[in-house]
Protein backbone atom coordinates (compact mmCIF):
# COMPACT_ATOMS: atom_id res chain seq x y z
CA UNK A 1 0.00 0.00 0.00
CA UNK A 2 1.80 3.50 -1.10
CA UNK A 3 1.44 6.26 1.29
CA UNK A 4 1.86 10.14 0.64
CA UNK A 5 1.85 12.75 3.51
CA UNK A 6 2.34 16.22 2.56
CA UNK A 7 3.09 19.08 4.75
CA UNK A 8 0.71 21.91 2.23
CA UNK A 9 2.43 25.10 1.34
CA UNK A 10 1.50 27.66 4.25
CA UNK A 11 3.78 30.61 5.16
CA UNK A 12 3.39 33.15 7.76
CA UNK A 13 6.10 35.56 8.92
CA UNK A 14 6.83 34.26 12.60
CA UNK A 15 9.52 31.39 13.75
CA UNK A 16 10.06 30.69 9.80
CA UNK A 17 11.97 33.58 9.69
CA UNK A 18 14.54 31.15 11.13
CA UNK A 19 14.86 29.19 8.36
CA UNK A 20 13.47 25.80 7.35
CA UNK A 21 12.27 23.14 9.44
CA UNK A 22 11.46 19.78 9.06
CA UNK A 23 7.98 18.74 9.99
CA UNK A 24 8.10 16.11 13.27
CA UNK A 25 4.51 14.57 12.76
CA UNK A 26 5.47 13.01 9.37
CA UNK A 27 9.02 11.49 11.59
CA UNK A 28 6.33 9.79 14.15
CA UNK A 29 3.79 8.71 12.00
CA UNK A 30 5.93 7.24 9.74
CA UNK A 31 8.13 5.43 12.00
CA UNK A 32 4.89 4.23 13.55
CA UNK A 33 3.42 2.83 9.97
CA UNK A 34 6.82 0.97 9.43
CA UNK A 35 6.85 -0.52 12.61
CA UNK A 36 3.74 -2.59 11.34
CA UNK A 37 4.79 -3.22 8.14
CA UNK A 38 3.93 -0.22 6.00
CA UNK A 39 6.88 0.77 4.29
CA UNK A 40 5.68 2.52 1.03
CA UNK A 41 5.79 5.97 2.51
CA UNK A 42 7.06 9.21 0.74
CA UNK A 43 6.94 13.07 2.28
CA UNK A 44 6.55 15.70 0.13
CA UNK A 45 7.45 19.00 2.04
CA UNK A 46 5.51 21.15 -0.56
CA UNK A 47 6.06 24.18 2.19
CA UNK A 48 9.98 24.04 2.70
CA UNK A 49 10.21 23.65 -1.21
CA UNK A 50 7.46 25.93 -1.83
CA UNK A 51 5.80 23.64 -4.30
CA UNK A 52 3.08 25.07 -7.09
CA UNK A 53 -0.21 23.11 -7.19
CA UNK A 54 0.98 22.20 -10.51
CA UNK A 55 4.36 20.97 -9.62
CA UNK A 56 2.07 18.99 -6.03
CA UNK A 57 -0.18 17.42 -8.65
CA UNK A 58 2.94 15.80 -10.61
CA UNK A 59 4.26 14.58 -8.08
CA UNK A 60 1.06 12.73 -6.90
CA UNK A 61 0.34 11.68 -10.59
CA UNK A 62 4.31 10.02 -10.21
CA UNK A 63 3.20 8.73 -7.05
CA UNK A 64 -0.22 6.96 -7.81
CA UNK A 65 -0.69 6.73 -3.99
CA UNK A 66 -3.79 4.50 -2.25
CA UNK A 67 -3.84 7.30 0.39
CA UNK A 68 -2.62 10.76 0.87
CA UNK A 69 -2.60 12.57 4.20
CA UNK A 70 -2.09 15.95 5.17
CA UNK A 71 -0.99 18.04 8.41
CA UNK A 72 -3.30 21.32 9.11
CA UNK A 73 -2.36 23.40 12.11
CA UNK A 74 -5.09 26.45 11.98
CA UNK A 75 -4.05 28.83 9.53
CA UNK A 76 -3.00 26.24 7.29
CA UNK A 77 -6.00 24.72 7.20
CA UNK A 78 -7.32 26.15 3.64
CA UNK A 79 -3.87 25.03 1.70
CA UNK A 80 -4.51 21.30 3.13
CA UNK A 81 -8.04 21.11 2.09
CA UNK A 82 -6.69 22.50 -1.57
CA UNK A 83 -3.82 19.78 -1.44
CA UNK A 84 -6.60 16.94 -0.79
CA UNK A 85 -8.54 18.04 -3.50
CA UNK A 86 -6.00 18.13 -6.06
CA UNK A 87 -5.12 14.67 -4.79
CA UNK A 88 -8.17 13.57 -5.05
CA UNK A 89 -8.64 14.88 -8.60
CA UNK A 90 -5.24 13.56 -9.68
CA UNK A 91 -5.75 9.96 -8.04
CA UNK A 92 -9.74 9.42 -6.73
CA UNK A 93 -8.92 5.70 -5.87
CA UNK A 94 -6.98 7.61 -3.02
CA UNK A 95 -7.97 7.96 0.43
CA UNK A 96 -7.69 11.32 1.52
CA UNK A 97 -6.82 12.15 5.48
CA UNK A 98 -6.75 15.02 7.13
CA UNK A 99 -4.75 15.51 10.54
CA UNK A 100 -3.26 18.15 13.14
CA UNK A 101 -4.95 20.12 15.42
CA UNK A 102 -7.44 22.37 13.22
CA UNK A 103 -9.60 19.03 11.60
CA UNK A 104 -9.16 17.55 15.37
CA UNK A 105 -11.94 20.38 16.74
CA UNK A 106 -13.25 21.58 13.55
CA UNK A 107 -14.29 18.29 11.21
CA UNK A 108 -17.86 19.66 11.06
CA UNK A 109 -17.05 22.81 9.00
CA UNK A 110 -13.64 21.01 7.04
CA UNK A 111 -15.67 17.95 6.29
CA UNK A 112 -18.73 20.04 4.94
CA UNK A 113 -16.31 22.67 2.98
CA UNK A 114 -14.04 19.88 1.89
CA UNK A 115 -16.19 17.27 1.08
CA UNK A 116 -13.36 15.27 -1.00
CA UNK A 117 -11.62 14.42 2.49
CA UNK A 118 -12.19 11.01 3.14
CA UNK A 119 -11.31 11.27 6.89
CA UNK A 120 -9.74 13.89 9.66
CA UNK A 121 -7.96 11.55 12.37
CA UNK A 122 -8.90 13.44 15.53
CA UNK A 123 -6.12 13.75 18.05
CA UNK A 124 -2.54 11.87 18.72
CA UNK A 125 -2.08 10.93 15.03
CA UNK A 126 -0.15 7.24 14.86
CA UNK A 127 -2.36 3.87 16.51
CA UNK A 128 -5.39 6.10 14.26
CA UNK A 129 -3.68 6.46 11.26
CA UNK A 130 -2.46 2.88 11.60
CA UNK A 131 -5.92 1.40 12.24
CA UNK A 132 -7.27 3.45 9.30
CA UNK A 133 -4.74 1.98 7.34
CA UNK A 134 -5.29 -1.54 8.24
CA UNK A 135 -8.41 -0.83 7.72
CA UNK A 136 -7.67 -0.08 4.07
CA UNK A 137 -5.49 -2.72 3.12
CA UNK A 138 -7.98 -5.04 4.85
CA UNK A 139 -10.26 -4.39 2.09
CA UNK A 140 -12.47 -2.69 4.48
CA UNK A 141 -12.93 0.66 3.68
CA UNK A 142 -15.20 2.44 3.80
CA UNK A 143 -17.86 -0.22 4.54
CA UNK A 144 -16.19 -0.84 7.89
CA UNK A 145 -14.97 2.39 8.66
CA UNK A 146 -17.27 3.18 11.59
CA UNK A 147 -14.87 0.87 13.50
CA UNK A 148 -11.88 2.86 13.42
CA UNK A 149 -11.51 4.87 16.51
CA UNK A 150 -10.59 8.51 16.41
CA UNK A 151 -11.83 9.98 12.66
CA UNK A 152 -14.39 11.58 11.21
CA UNK A 153 -16.39 11.51 7.90
CA UNK A 154 -19.61 12.12 6.08
CA UNK A 155 -21.59 9.82 5.47
CA UNK A 156 -24.94 10.20 3.24
CA UNK A 157 -24.57 14.41 4.18
CA UNK A 158 -24.28 13.93 7.54
CA UNK A 159 -20.53 13.93 9.48
CA UNK A 160 -20.15 10.97 11.74
CA UNK A 161 -16.85 11.09 14.56
CA UNK A 162 -16.53 7.63 16.28
CA UNK A 163 -15.41 7.43 19.44
CA UNK A 164 -11.87 8.85 20.56
CA UNK A 165 -9.14 6.50 20.61
CA UNK A 166 -7.55 6.82 23.74
CA UNK A 167 -4.05 8.34 23.91
CA UNK A 168 -1.11 6.04 23.39
CA UNK A 169 -0.02 5.43 27.41
CA UNK A 170 3.82 4.54 26.44
CA UNK A 171 5.19 7.03 23.98
CA UNK A 172 8.12 4.80 23.40
CA UNK A 173 6.68 2.46 21.80
CA UNK A 174 6.55 5.27 18.69
CA UNK A 175 10.10 4.70 16.81
CA UNK A 176 10.32 8.03 14.39
CA UNK A 177 11.82 7.12 10.93
CA UNK A 178 13.62 10.62 10.77
CA UNK A 179 15.49 8.91 7.13
CA UNK A 180 12.06 10.14 5.32
CA UNK A 181 13.81 13.61 5.48
CA UNK A 182 15.89 15.43 3.22
CA UNK A 183 18.11 16.63 5.70
CA UNK A 184 19.79 19.33 3.48
CA UNK A 185 16.96 21.38 3.17
CA UNK A 186 16.38 22.13 6.85
CA UNK A 187 19.03 24.52 8.03
CA UNK A 188 18.33 27.02 11.40
CA UNK A 189 20.05 30.41 9.71
CA UNK A 190 21.50 31.76 13.11
CA UNK A 191 24.04 28.83 13.75
CA UNK A 192 23.73 27.67 9.95
CA UNK A 193 23.33 24.34 10.51
CA UNK A 194 20.81 21.55 10.31
CA UNK A 195 17.69 21.45 12.56
CA UNK A 196 15.38 18.79 13.88
CA UNK A 197 12.36 18.79 16.27
CA UNK A 198 12.42 15.68 18.81
CA UNK A 199 9.38 15.27 21.06
CA UNK A 200 10.27 14.05 24.49
CA UNK A 201 6.51 15.09 26.44
CA UNK A 202 2.74 15.53 24.75
CA UNK A 203 0.42 17.24 26.57
CA UNK A 204 0.11 19.79 29.59
CA UNK A 205 -1.51 19.60 32.88
CA UNK A 206 -2.56 23.41 33.17
CA UNK A 207 -5.65 24.48 31.03
CA UNK A 208 -4.86 28.10 30.09
CA UNK A 209 -7.82 29.52 28.31
CA UNK A 210 -6.17 31.05 25.35
CA UNK A 211 -4.54 27.88 24.45
CA UNK A 212 -5.70 24.67 22.99
CA UNK A 213 -2.56 22.25 23.14
CA UNK A 214 -3.65 20.62 27.10
CA UNK A 215 -6.94 20.07 24.77
CA UNK A 216 -5.08 18.48 21.85
CA UNK A 217 -3.09 15.61 23.88
CA UNK A 218 -5.11 15.08 26.72
CA UNK A 219 -3.20 13.48 28.82
CA UNK A 220 0.49 14.01 29.93
CA UNK A 221 2.80 11.72 29.17
CA UNK A 222 6.56 11.74 28.85
CA UNK A 223 9.47 9.21 27.09
CA UNK A 224 12.46 7.43 28.30
CA UNK A 225 15.26 10.49 28.10
CA UNK A 226 17.39 8.02 27.30
CA UNK A 227 15.42 7.05 24.27
CA UNK A 228 14.98 10.32 23.47
CA UNK A 229 18.93 10.91 23.65
CA UNK A 230 19.54 7.64 21.58
CA UNK A 231 17.02 9.75 18.78
CA UNK A 232 19.13 12.92 19.34
CA UNK A 233 22.40 10.84 18.72
CA UNK A 234 20.74 9.23 15.46
CA UNK A 235 20.03 12.87 14.39
CA UNK A 236 23.18 14.45 14.98
CA UNK A 237 25.38 11.45 13.85
CA UNK A 238 23.81 10.12 10.72
CA UNK A 239 21.88 13.61 9.87
CA UNK A 240 24.22 16.63 10.58
CA UNK A 241 21.88 18.00 12.82
CA UNK A 242 23.75 20.79 14.61
CA UNK A 243 20.69 22.38 16.95
CA UNK A 244 17.43 21.24 17.93
CA UNK A 245 14.01 22.42 19.98
CA UNK A 246 11.94 19.80 21.78
CA UNK A 247 8.16 19.78 20.25
CA UNK A 248 7.21 19.80 23.95
CA UNK A 249 4.40 21.97 25.45
CA UNK A 250 5.96 22.02 28.38
CA UNK A 251 9.54 20.10 28.65
CA UNK A 252 10.68 20.97 32.30
CA UNK A 253 7.19 20.06 34.17
CA UNK A 254 9.27 16.26 35.26
CA UNK A 255 12.06 17.92 36.62
CA UNK A 256 12.98 14.11 37.16
CA UNK A 257 13.20 13.29 33.36
CA UNK A 258 14.04 16.77 32.77
CA UNK A 259 17.16 16.51 34.96
CA UNK A 260 18.23 12.89 33.31
CA UNK A 261 17.38 13.66 29.78
CA UNK A 262 20.38 16.66 30.39
CA UNK A 263 22.55 14.39 32.51
CA UNK A 264 22.65 12.21 29.38
CA UNK A 265 23.29 15.13 27.17
CA UNK A 266 26.52 15.91 28.83
CA UNK A 267 27.47 12.28 28.95
CA UNK A 268 26.89 11.80 25.47
CA UNK A 269 28.72 15.07 24.65
CA UNK A 270 27.13 15.62 21.13
CA UNK A 271 27.91 18.73 19.39
CA UNK A 272 24.27 19.55 19.48
CA UNK A 273 22.55 22.70 20.82
CA UNK A 274 19.16 23.26 21.52
CA UNK A 275 16.01 25.11 22.95
CA UNK A 276 12.94 24.77 24.76
CA UNK A 277 10.24 27.22 25.65
CA UNK A 278 9.03 27.04 29.23
CA UNK A 279 7.31 28.54 32.00
CA UNK A 280 8.97 31.10 34.28
CA UNK A 281 8.24 29.39 37.34
CA UNK A 282 9.97 26.07 36.01
CA UNK A 283 13.36 28.03 35.24
CA UNK A 284 12.75 29.82 39.22
CA UNK A 285 12.67 26.23 40.38
CA UNK A 286 15.80 25.19 38.35
CA UNK A 287 17.84 28.24 39.32
CA UNK A 288 20.39 25.94 41.03
CA UNK A 289 20.23 23.49 37.96
CA UNK A 290 20.81 26.04 35.38
CA UNK A 291 24.44 25.70 35.24
CA UNK A 292 24.02 22.07 34.54
CA UNK A 293 21.79 22.81 31.87
CA UNK A 294 23.72 25.07 29.98
CA UNK A 295 26.84 22.28 30.02
CA UNK A 296 23.75 19.70 28.73
CA UNK A 297 23.76 22.34 25.34
CA UNK A 298 20.57 23.99 26.27
CA UNK A 299 21.38 27.72 24.81
CA UNK A 300 17.80 29.10 24.19
CA UNK A 301 14.94 29.70 26.20
CA UNK A 302 11.73 30.96 25.20
CA UNK A 303 9.33 31.68 28.12
CA UNK A 304 5.57 32.91 27.92
CA UNK A 305 6.35 35.70 30.59
CA UNK A 306 3.51 38.39 29.77
CA UNK A 307 0.41 35.93 28.25
CA UNK A 308 -1.34 36.25 31.02
CA UNK A 309 -0.96 39.89 32.11
CA UNK A 310 -2.23 40.82 29.11
CA UNK A 311 -4.99 38.18 28.97
CA UNK A 312 -6.74 38.65 32.50
CA UNK A 313 -4.75 41.90 33.94
CA UNK A 314 -7.34 42.28 36.31
CA UNK A 315 -7.42 38.77 37.49
CA UNK A 316 -3.84 38.84 39.18
CA UNK A 317 -1.16 40.58 41.37
CA UNK A 318 1.09 41.77 38.44
CA UNK A 319 3.68 42.83 40.86
CA UNK A 320 4.50 39.32 41.28
CA UNK A 321 4.19 38.25 38.03
CA UNK A 322 6.66 41.11 36.94
CA UNK A 323 9.12 39.86 40.02
CA UNK A 324 9.33 36.04 38.79
CA UNK A 325 9.13 37.13 34.93
CA UNK A 326 12.36 39.60 35.83
CA UNK A 327 13.80 36.92 37.65
CA UNK A 328 13.81 34.17 35.77
CA UNK A 329 15.23 36.55 32.71
CA UNK A 330 18.39 37.01 35.02
CA UNK A 331 19.31 33.80 35.86
CA UNK A 332 18.94 32.26 32.44
CA UNK A 333 21.08 35.50 31.29
CA UNK A 334 23.29 34.77 34.13
CA UNK A 335 23.89 31.40 32.69
CA UNK A 336 25.00 32.06 29.38
CA UNK A 337 21.06 30.76 28.14
CA UNK A 338 19.40 33.24 25.72
CA UNK A 339 16.12 34.61 27.00
CA UNK A 340 13.35 35.14 25.09
CA UNK A 341 10.48 37.09 26.65
CA UNK A 342 7.02 36.58 24.81
CA UNK A 343 4.40 38.99 25.00
CA UNK A 344 0.80 38.55 23.49
CA UNK A 345 -1.13 41.68 22.35
CA UNK A 346 -4.19 42.57 20.62
CA UNK A 347 -6.61 41.58 22.63
CA UNK A 348 -9.98 44.13 22.38
CA UNK A 349 -8.30 45.78 25.41
CA UNK A 350 -4.89 46.80 24.31
CA UNK A 351 -3.88 50.34 24.13
CA UNK A 352 -1.12 52.23 22.82
CA UNK A 353 -0.58 52.60 25.92
CA UNK A 354 -0.59 48.99 26.99
CA UNK A 355 1.52 48.16 24.04
CA UNK A 356 4.13 50.92 24.95
CA UNK A 357 4.00 49.32 28.95
CA UNK A 358 5.23 45.98 27.31
CA UNK A 359 8.34 47.85 25.62
CA UNK A 360 9.06 49.35 28.85
CA UNK A 361 8.37 45.95 30.91
CA UNK A 362 10.78 44.65 27.78
CA UNK A 363 13.74 47.54 29.14
CA UNK A 364 13.01 46.18 32.25
CA UNK A 365 13.52 42.98 32.25
CA UNK A 366 15.99 43.03 29.84
CA UNK A 367 15.89 39.58 27.95
CA UNK A 368 18.10 38.49 24.83
CA UNK A 369 15.72 38.49 23.20
CA UNK A 370 11.51 39.82 23.26
CA UNK A 371 8.51 38.68 20.78
CA UNK A 372 5.07 40.30 20.88
CA UNK A 373 2.77 37.76 19.23
CA UNK A 374 -0.06 38.91 17.98
CA UNK A 375 -3.27 37.19 19.82
CA UNK A 376 -4.92 34.50 18.45
CA UNK A 377 -8.73 33.05 18.73
CA UNK A 378 -8.35 29.37 18.41
CA UNK A 379 -12.18 28.33 18.11
CA UNK A 380 -11.66 25.83 20.11
CA UNK A 381 -9.95 27.49 23.04
CA UNK A 382 -11.92 28.43 26.04
CA UNK A 383 -11.19 32.37 25.94
CA UNK A 384 -13.10 32.41 22.11
CA UNK A 385 -16.48 31.42 23.64
CA UNK A 386 -15.76 34.01 26.45
CA UNK A 387 -15.14 36.59 23.28
CA UNK A 388 -18.40 35.89 21.79
CA UNK A 389 -19.05 38.20 18.82
CA UNK A 390 -15.77 40.20 19.50
CA UNK A 391 -14.02 37.93 17.26
CA UNK A 392 -15.19 39.54 13.77
CA UNK A 393 -12.84 37.68 11.55
CA UNK A 394 -12.79 34.20 10.62
CA UNK A 395 -10.68 33.72 7.90
CA UNK A 396 -8.54 30.99 9.14
CA UNK A 397 -5.50 31.37 7.13
CA UNK A 398 -4.24 35.10 9.29
CA UNK A 399 -4.92 33.08 12.76
CA UNK A 400 -0.88 32.90 12.41
CA UNK A 401 0.15 34.95 15.68
CA UNK A 402 1.57 37.86 13.43
CA UNK A 403 -1.82 39.25 11.83
CA UNK A 404 -4.27 41.30 14.42
CA UNK A 405 -7.55 39.23 14.37
CA UNK A 406 -8.99 41.41 17.23
CA UNK A 407 -9.52 44.69 16.55
CA UNK A 408 -9.09 46.69 19.84
CA UNK A 409 -11.37 48.63 21.09
CA UNK A 410 -9.03 51.81 21.42
CA UNK A 411 -7.54 51.75 17.71
CA UNK A 412 -7.64 49.95 14.35
CA UNK A 413 -5.82 46.72 13.61
CA UNK A 414 -2.90 48.72 11.38
CA UNK A 415 -2.29 51.20 14.81
CA UNK A 416 -1.79 47.93 16.30
CA UNK A 417 0.23 46.38 13.62
CA UNK A 418 2.67 49.65 13.90
CA UNK A 419 2.79 50.28 17.63
CA UNK A 420 3.80 46.35 17.38
CA UNK A 421 6.07 47.12 14.87
CA UNK A 422 7.93 50.22 16.59
CA UNK A 423 9.00 47.83 20.02
CA UNK A 424 10.62 44.99 17.64
CA UNK A 425 12.43 47.82 16.01
CA UNK A 426 13.67 49.93 19.26
CA UNK A 427 14.12 46.50 20.62
CA UNK A 428 16.29 45.14 18.87
CA UNK A 429 17.88 48.42 18.01
CA UNK A 430 19.48 48.40 21.22
CA UNK A 431 20.34 45.01 21.11
CA UNK A 432 22.15 45.46 17.75
CA UNK A 433 24.36 48.32 19.28
CA UNK A 434 24.77 47.86 22.80
CA UNK A 435 24.64 44.14 23.47
CA UNK A 436 24.80 41.04 21.25
CA UNK A 437 28.33 42.28 19.56
CA UNK A 438 29.45 42.99 23.46
CA UNK A 439 28.68 39.65 24.85
CA UNK A 440 31.85 37.85 26.16
CA UNK A 441 30.61 34.34 26.00
CA UNK A 442 31.80 33.31 21.95
CA UNK A 443 29.25 30.57 21.59
CA UNK A 444 25.86 33.14 22.80
CA UNK A 445 27.44 35.88 21.06
CA UNK A 446 27.59 34.57 17.51
CA UNK A 447 24.51 32.52 18.28
CA UNK A 448 23.06 36.03 18.92
CA UNK A 449 24.37 37.45 16.00
CA UNK A 450 22.84 34.86 14.04
CA UNK A 451 19.38 35.42 15.20
CA UNK A 452 19.84 38.91 14.25
CA UNK A 453 20.91 38.02 10.38
CA UNK A 454 17.68 35.74 10.44
CA UNK A 455 15.78 38.96 11.10
CA UNK A 456 17.80 41.39 8.98
CA UNK A 457 16.94 38.54 6.44
CA UNK A 458 13.09 38.70 7.08
CA UNK A 459 13.13 42.51 6.74
CA UNK A 460 14.91 42.84 3.65
CA UNK A 461 13.05 40.27 1.91
CA UNK A 462 9.57 41.76 4.04
CA UNK A 463 8.54 38.66 5.21
CA UNK A 464 9.03 39.43 9.04
CA UNK A 465 5.16 39.39 10.09
CA UNK A 466 4.18 39.30 6.63
CA UNK A 467 4.70 43.10 6.28
CA UNK A 468 5.74 42.56 2.67
CA UNK A 469 1.91 40.77 2.20
CA UNK A 470 0.22 43.44 4.45
CA UNK A 471 1.78 46.24 2.66
CA UNK A 472 3.63 48.00 5.88
CA UNK A 473 6.32 50.19 5.32
CA UNK A 474 6.45 51.96 8.49
CA UNK A 475 3.93 54.51 10.60
CA UNK A 476 3.12 56.45 7.29
CA UNK A 477 2.14 53.52 5.27
CA UNK A 478 -0.29 52.68 8.45
CA UNK A 479 -3.39 54.10 6.14
CA UNK A 480 -3.08 52.15 2.92
CA UNK A 481 -2.01 48.09 5.15
CA UNK A 482 -4.20 45.59 3.78
CA UNK A 483 -4.66 42.51 5.96
CA UNK A 484 -6.51 40.96 2.80
CA UNK A 485 -9.25 39.05 5.22
CA UNK A 486 -11.56 36.69 3.24
CA UNK A 487 -14.68 37.97 4.70
CA UNK A 488 -16.67 35.48 2.97
CA UNK A 489 -15.34 33.00 5.80
CA UNK A 490 -17.74 32.67 8.41
CA UNK A 491 -18.40 30.58 11.68
CA UNK A 492 -22.04 30.30 12.26
CA UNK A 493 -22.14 29.37 15.92
CA UNK A 494 -25.51 28.65 16.19
CA UNK A 495 -25.19 26.03 13.14
CA UNK A 496 -24.34 23.07 14.55
CA UNK A 497 -22.34 21.52 11.64
CA UNK A 498 -19.80 24.31 11.72
CA UNK A 499 -18.78 24.97 15.54
CA UNK A 500 -16.45 23.08 17.08
CA UNK A 501 -17.60 19.99 17.93
CA UNK A 502 -15.75 17.91 21.21
CA UNK A 503 -17.95 14.68 21.35
CA UNK A 504 -16.67 11.98 22.89
CA UNK A 505 -13.95 13.82 23.97
CA UNK A 506 -12.39 13.98 27.53
CA UNK A 507 -9.20 15.42 28.88
CA UNK A 508 -7.24 14.41 31.57
CA UNK A 509 -8.41 18.17 33.14
CA UNK A 510 -11.49 18.54 35.18
CA UNK A 511 -13.28 21.64 34.86
CA UNK A 512 -11.17 24.77 36.40
CA UNK A 513 -11.93 26.44 39.25
CA UNK A 514 -12.49 29.49 39.22
CA UNK A 515 -10.56 31.54 42.15
CA UNK A 516 -11.32 35.02 44.05
CA UNK A 517 -9.59 37.71 41.31
CA UNK A 518 -8.09 38.74 44.90
CA UNK A 519 -5.70 35.62 45.35
CA UNK A 520 -5.44 34.08 41.67
CA UNK A 521 -2.67 36.33 41.06
CA UNK A 522 -0.03 34.43 42.96
CA UNK A 523 -1.01 31.07 41.41
CA UNK A 524 -0.16 32.14 37.90
CA UNK A 525 1.86 30.46 35.78
CA UNK A 526 4.19 31.60 32.93
CA UNK A 527 2.12 30.51 30.12
CA UNK A 528 -0.91 31.75 32.06
CA UNK A 529 -1.73 28.49 34.05
CA UNK A 530 -2.20 28.16 37.81
CA UNK A 531 -0.76 25.87 40.31
CA UNK A 532 -4.94 25.52 40.87
CA UNK A 533 -5.16 23.80 38.27
CA UNK A 534 -2.17 21.51 38.58
CA UNK A 535 -4.00 20.66 42.11
CA UNK A 536 -7.29 19.36 40.80
CA UNK A 537 -5.92 17.62 38.05
CA UNK A 538 -7.16 13.86 37.32
CA UNK A 539 -3.28 12.69 36.94
CA UNK A 540 -1.08 15.54 37.19
CA UNK A 541 2.66 14.05 36.24
CA UNK A 542 5.14 14.26 39.32
CA UNK A 543 6.60 17.46 39.59
CA UNK A 544 9.61 16.23 41.89
C1 LIG B 1 7.65 22.91 15.86
C2 LIG B 1 6.57 23.93 15.72
C3 LIG B 1 6.65 24.77 14.62
C4 LIG B 1 7.66 24.64 13.50
C5 LIG B 1 6.99 23.80 12.40
C6 LIG B 1 7.90 22.84 11.78
C7 LIG B 1 7.17 21.99 10.78
N1 LIG B 1 7.57 22.04 9.54
O1 LIG B 1 6.25 21.28 11.13
C8 LIG B 1 7.83 26.12 13.09
C9 LIG B 1 8.85 26.75 14.01
C10 LIG B 1 8.22 26.40 11.64
C11 LIG B 1 6.43 26.61 13.42
C12 LIG B 1 5.82 27.65 12.79
C13 LIG B 1 4.54 28.06 13.05
N2 LIG B 1 3.74 27.65 14.03
CO1 LIG B 1 4.23 26.22 15.21
N3 LIG B 1 4.60 24.98 16.50
C14 LIG B 1 5.53 24.04 16.66
C15 LIG B 1 5.35 23.26 17.98
C16 LIG B 1 6.31 23.85 19.01
C17 LIG B 1 5.55 21.76 17.89
C18 LIG B 1 4.80 21.07 16.76
C19 LIG B 1 5.24 19.64 16.66
O2 LIG B 1 6.09 19.31 15.86
N4 LIG B 1 4.72 18.76 17.52
C20 LIG B 1 5.06 17.34 17.57
C21 LIG B 1 4.23 16.54 16.56
C22 LIG B 1 4.52 15.08 16.72
O3 LIG B 1 2.85 16.79 16.86
P1 LIG B 1 1.81 17.27 15.77
O4 LIG B 1 2.44 18.12 14.74
O5 LIG B 1 0.61 17.81 16.43
O6 LIG B 1 1.39 15.89 15.02
C23 LIG B 1 0.63 14.88 15.65
C24 LIG B 1 -0.88 15.05 15.47
O7 LIG B 1 -1.27 16.39 15.28
C25 LIG B 1 -1.23 14.20 14.30
N5 LIG B 1 -1.04 14.74 12.96
C26 LIG B 1 -0.45 15.85 12.54
N6 LIG B 1 -0.48 15.93 11.20
C27 LIG B 1 -1.09 14.84 10.74
C28 LIG B 1 -1.37 14.43 9.44
C29 LIG B 1 -2.03 13.21 9.25
C30 LIG B 1 -2.34 12.76 7.86
C31 LIG B 1 -2.43 12.43 10.37
C32 LIG B 1 -3.14 11.17 10.17
C33 LIG B 1 -2.15 12.84 11.68
C34 LIG B 1 -1.47 14.05 11.84
O8 LIG B 1 -0.33 13.12 14.45
C35 LIG B 1 0.94 13.60 14.93
C36 LIG B 1 1.51 12.54 15.85
O9 LIG B 1 0.66 12.26 16.91
C37 LIG B 1 3.85 23.58 18.32
C38 LIG B 1 3.53 23.68 19.80
C39 LIG B 1 3.53 22.36 20.44
N7 LIG B 1 4.19 22.23 21.51
O10 LIG B 1 2.95 21.43 19.89
C40 LIG B 1 3.62 24.91 17.61
C41 LIG B 1 2.27 25.16 16.97
C42 LIG B 1 1.87 23.94 16.18
N8 LIG B 1 2.54 26.28 16.00
C43 LIG B 1 1.58 27.07 15.90
C44 LIG B 1 1.59 28.18 15.03
C45 LIG B 1 0.40 29.11 15.10
C46 LIG B 1 2.64 28.42 14.14
C47 LIG B 1 2.79 29.59 13.17
C48 LIG B 1 1.55 30.05 12.43
C49 LIG B 1 3.35 30.77 14.01
C50 LIG B 1 4.13 31.76 13.21
N9 LIG B 1 3.51 32.68 12.56
O11 LIG B 1 5.31 31.64 13.20
C51 LIG B 1 3.86 29.08 12.21
C52 LIG B 1 3.28 28.41 10.96
C53 LIG B 1 4.34 27.86 10.07
C54 LIG B 1 3.79 27.23 8.81
N10 LIG B 1 4.17 27.75 7.69
O12 LIG B 1 3.00 26.30 8.88
C55 LIG B 1 0.43 26.73 16.82
C56 LIG B 1 -0.76 26.13 16.09
C57 LIG B 1 -2.06 26.41 16.80
C58 LIG B 1 -3.24 26.12 15.93
N11 LIG B 1 -4.37 25.93 16.52
O13 LIG B 1 -3.18 26.08 14.75
C59 LIG B 1 1.12 25.76 17.85
C60 LIG B 1 0.25 24.68 18.45
C61 LIG B 1 1.72 26.66 18.96
C62 LIG B 1 0.70 27.29 19.89
N12 LIG B 1 1.17 27.78 20.99
O14 LIG B 1 -0.46 27.41 19.72
N13 LIG B 1 5.88 25.89 14.36
S1 LIG C 1 0.95 26.07 30.32
FE1 LIG C 1 -0.86 26.95 29.34
S2 LIG C 1 -0.11 27.98 27.45
FE2 LIG C 1 1.51 26.53 28.13
S3 LIG C 1 1.01 24.64 26.93
FE3 LIG C 1 0.04 24.48 28.97
S4 LIG C 1 -2.07 25.16 28.66
FE4 LIG C 1 -0.85 25.88 26.89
Amino acid sequence: MRIVLIHPNYHSGGAEIAGNWPPAWVAYLAGYLKADGFTDITFIDAMTDDMSEDQLRDALRRLQPDLVGATAITPAIYKAEEALKLAKEVCPQAVTVLGGIHGTFMYPQVLTEAPWIDAIVRGEGEQVLLDLVRCIDDGNWPARRHAVKGIAYAEDGKVVATPAAPPIKDLDRIKPDWNLLDWKKYIYIPLGKRVAIPNMARGCPFTCSFCSQWKFWRDYRVRDPRKVVDEIEDLVRNHEVGFFILADEEPTIHKKKFVEFCELMIERNLPVLWGINTRVTDILRDEALLPMYRKAGLIHVSLGTEAAAQLKLDRFNKETTVAQNKKAIRLLRDNGIVAEAQFIVGLENETVETLEETYRMALDWNPDMANWAMYTPWPFSDLFKELGDKVEIYDFSKYNFVTPIMKPDAMDRATLLDRTMANYRRFYMRKSFLSYPWIRDKVKRSYMLGCLKAFLKSGFQRTFYDLGKVGYWGPQSKKSVDFHFDETRHLDRRETGAIPHNAMWKTMHRPKVKLPAANAGAAVKACGGGTEQMAVSVQSPPVD
